[in-house]
């Protein structure tokens, strides 16, 4: 009621388009291309997704968090090479998606780790995917498992 008020005395035009405005800012202009993931040798390793999630809106949005029903601990990690050519990796945290920008998560880069594997992750399969976003939109996306050997959505 307080915006309502706020509103109040505004043309109609303006009133409308005021009404219209979304519900979340940003997350349902997200868009996630070519996600994929690979099978997995045992429920013991973590498994990882790679996609790339494009911010086709007018606000930044950031990437909070992960859910599905196949990993108690989905989180977003990246991979990190140093000059001995030893690689890690470690939580990123949230990621901020500027308007007309993606991000992409790839083997070597940043990814969607699957931690505590509940299922084991079968060729041919998929499995849902929900990215959580500041907004507290949701986007939801069907991942299919590829090969075990596999380097991109094309393999
Ligand atoms: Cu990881």
């Amino acid at each position: 009621m307080t915006k309502l008020s706020y509103i109040n005395g505004l043309p109609l035009v303006l009133l409308l388009s005021g009404m219209s405005s979304p519900a979340f800012a940003g997350s349902e202009d997200v868009v996630v291309e070519n996600a994929w993931s690979r099978a997995s040798i045992g429920v013991n390793r973590p498994g990882a997704v790679y996609m790339t999630v494009r911010n086709t809106g007018e606000y930044a949005v950031t990437l909070t968090g992960l859910a599905t029903p196949l990993a108690m601990m989905p989180e977003i990690h990246e991979s990190k090479t140093n000059s001995n050519g030893v690689s890690s990796m470690a939580p990123a945290g949230e990621i901020t998606i500027e308007p007309g920008q993606s991000v992409a998560l790839e083997p070597g880069g940043l990814h969607a780790m699957l931690m505590m594997l509940q299922n084991l992750m079968i060729e041919g399969e998929t499995f849902p995917l929900t990215l959580t976003f500041s907004d507290g939109g949701e986007v939801a996306v069907e991942v299919p498992i590829l090969g075990i050997a596999a380097r991109g959505p094309e393999s």
